[in-house]
């Protein structure tokens, strides 16, 4: 009996193991901007259930030729933002990404058809070790309530 419970798991794991990912985005938004806004910035979390730490290197979305890691900071009293080259997103943590905060700013988009509420667009995330994550951004008027 057992041999055969031992058996059944062997061939499950590894088809649980394809789809289990170390590294999760969750509840990726982007705010409603006016039609000409120059940037648009998206938020999301990162969470990291693996063992071992990695690192946000890039980002690139459909909509917009160049997407960039930011950070905001004080800078002699007065809030600026920066790119950033990489977020680290230790084992066992997770990095929000939010308003006044880390975003992914996607400088002048060519495609505006999704930035009002109740759009989305595609936003990838690259990983130094998960690789590629591709997410649906959803554009609302507001920030959502509860962050996971
Ligand atoms: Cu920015």
């Amino acid at each position: 009996m057992l041999k055969k419970v031992l058996l059944a798991l062997t061939l499950l794991l590894p088809a649980f193991m394809a789809q289990a990912r170390d590294i999760q985005v969750l509840q990726a938004w982007s705010q409603e901007l006016p039609p000409n806004a120059p940037t648009v910035a998206a938020y999301f979390t990162i969470r990291n259930d693996g063992n071992a730490a990695d690192r946000l290197l890039s980002a690139k979305s459909p909509i917009a030729d160049t997407a960039e890691i930011h950070q905001h900071m004080d800078s002699d009293g007065m809030m600026k933002m920066a790119p950033v080259e990489a977020v680290n997103i230790g084992a066992g943590e997770q990095a929000t990404f939010q308003p006044m905060g880390y975003h992914v700013m996607l400088i002048n988009p060519s495609d505006r058809s999704q930035l009002t509420e109740g759009g989305h667009f595609a936003l990838t995330l690259h990983f130094q070790k998960a690789g590629d994550i591709t997410v649906q951004v959803d554009v609302l008027k507001q920030a959502p309530v509860a962050a996971p």
